[in-house]
């Protein structure tokens, strides 16, 4: 199914005509309306002018997680605030969130983005759409929201989590379509099971997930346990969220909605565009956005595009589905979390040293994330009591949770028994099989 032929299966030269005017137009509006746009311009050496094709888009400079951060909370504002209809965020490397405003076209270019990504999945009004991304800040839960209600499906927008409601009502209301990450995903069919009830026998027919890593492996253990179709989505929330790329019915990397987000490879050590299929950064020009518009931003995801035309029509370009990052960001049950975070929550906790080693496994038969947070009491915190030690454990646990969203075990180990290194710590320990 496709939802805009006219955009998603445009003649290639006409694409880029389409691209270069508006990435023209996005060039002058942040000069002239965002400060921090107009010195980096400057500081480079650039002029609005400069931009006399699509390829001159390498001239510009790039946009990084930590401009972002250091322009909290509206920095990057490049219209007047009163434009501004909705706002997301993600957690930034120290805590500080990362802000996505949306004007009411980004609010249509979202639901355009997600109502493309609900109709490569098959979904067409017909359909109910089980949603269980979050709700609030986070862009899953309104996002797949926007695109369900732009395709006129009905969305049950049941958000994350209450595994037995989420069963009843998939049952009671015969969800065809259903939203939420890929290891939640699996975790509900097992809920299932443990219920008595074969995930085979409701009535979904295809799922949409993403916000975190997985694998073919992952996508077979899905499809088999349900019986369902399951495409890969893409999006961060700086780049508005959901809905910037997503899988057809071939099931073989995700069109990037690339009227609307530009995409390029670099390199990441040297920032050099790489040729399509060659893997690399993904970086991406949000070219319509209008309330927080971006210059190539560095979205530490590694891809590479694959530029052969696709069987399902579109002549959109598709990405592979993500290798890796290259920075140290975890993805604990659809949760950012950066190891830096814990660092920070920690020196601010009297009785451990910051010195910590997060063990990230997947649990078999729940497939959930399980993260184990080994901590270092210091000398003052040292107590044969356990008592004591027991009170610092469920202090530690507490403030995790609510810094970071995310439930740590935590374990207090000894002082000085956490390896020193003499060159980049090895803070995490990643045992997730995807
Ligand atoms: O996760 C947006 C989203 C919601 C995407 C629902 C898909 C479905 P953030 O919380 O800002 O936004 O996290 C973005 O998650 O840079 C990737 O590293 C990772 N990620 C997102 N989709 C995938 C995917 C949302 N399909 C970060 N595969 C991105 C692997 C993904 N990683």
């Amino acid at each position: 199914m496709i939802w805009n032929p006219e955009n998603e299966c445009m003649d290639t030269g006409a694409l880029r005509r389409l691209q270069f005017a508006r990435l023209k137009n996005l060039v002058e509006r942040v000069y002239t309306n965002v400060p921090f746009y107009k010195k980096k311009f400057d500081d480079a050496g650039i002029r609005p002018s400069d931009v006399k094709s699509l390829g001159d888009i390498a001239k510009l400079p790039f946009t990084t997680k930590d401009d972002l951060r250091d322009t909290y909370p509206y920095g990057l504002l490049a219209v007047p605030q009163d434009e501004i209809v909705e706002i997301h965020m993600s957690s930034g490397t120290t805590g500080t969130p990362v802000v996505d405003a949306y004007t009411k076209r980004d609010m249509d270019d979202w639901a355009e983005g997600m109502a493309r990504t609900l109709s490569g999945a098959g979904a067409t009004r017909n359909d109910t759409v089980q949603n269980a991304y979050g709700y609030g800040l986070f862009t899953g839960g309104l996002g797949t929201h926007y695109g369900t209600q732009k395709i006129g499906a009905t969305v049950i927008p049941v958000s994350s989590g209450n595994t037995e409601k989420q069963l009843m009502l998939m049952r009671d209301f015969k969800s065809t379509i259903f939203t939420c990450t890929p290891s939640y995903a699996l975790y509900m069919a097992e809920q299932a099971r443990e219920m008595g009830i074969d995930p085979k026998t409701f009535h979904t027919r295809a799922g949409c997930f993403g916000a975190e890593p997985w694998s073919e492996n992952m996508r077979k253990e899905i499809e088999a346990a349900w019986n369902i179709k399951a495409y890969d989505i893409y999006g961060l929330t700086e780049i508005t969220g959901p809905g910037v790329a997503f899988e057809c019915e071939g099931q073989y990397g995700m069109h990037v909605n690339e009227d609307l987000w530009y995409p390029e490879i670099i390199d990441p050590a040297t920032g050099t565009p790489l040729p399509d299929g060659e893997k690399g950064e993904l970086v991406i020009t949000t070219i319509t956005k209008e309330g927080t518009p971006l210059i190539r931003y560095r979205t530490r995801d590694i891809t590479f595009i694959i530029a052969e035309t696709c069987g399902c029509g579109r002549t959109t370009r598709r990405i592979h589905r993500l290798f890796g990052r290259t920075d140290d960001l975890l993805i604990i049950r659809g949760v950012n979390v950066f190891p830096s975070q814990i660092e920070h929550a920690l020196i601010a906790i009297e009785g451990v040293e910051p010195n910590y080693l997060i063990i990230v496994d997947r649990n078999p038969q729940t497939h959930l994330d399980e993260v184990e947070l080994h901590v270092e009491v210091n000398v003052e915190g040292f107590s044969d009591e356990t008592k004591d030690i027991e009170r610092l454990r469920n202090h530690i646990e507490a403030t995790m949770k609510s810094k970071l969203g995310v439930h740590l075990k935590v374990k207090l180990v000894e002082p000085k028994s956490i390896e020193r290194s003499i060159g980049k710590a090895k803070r995490v320990i990643d045992k997730r099989k995807l």
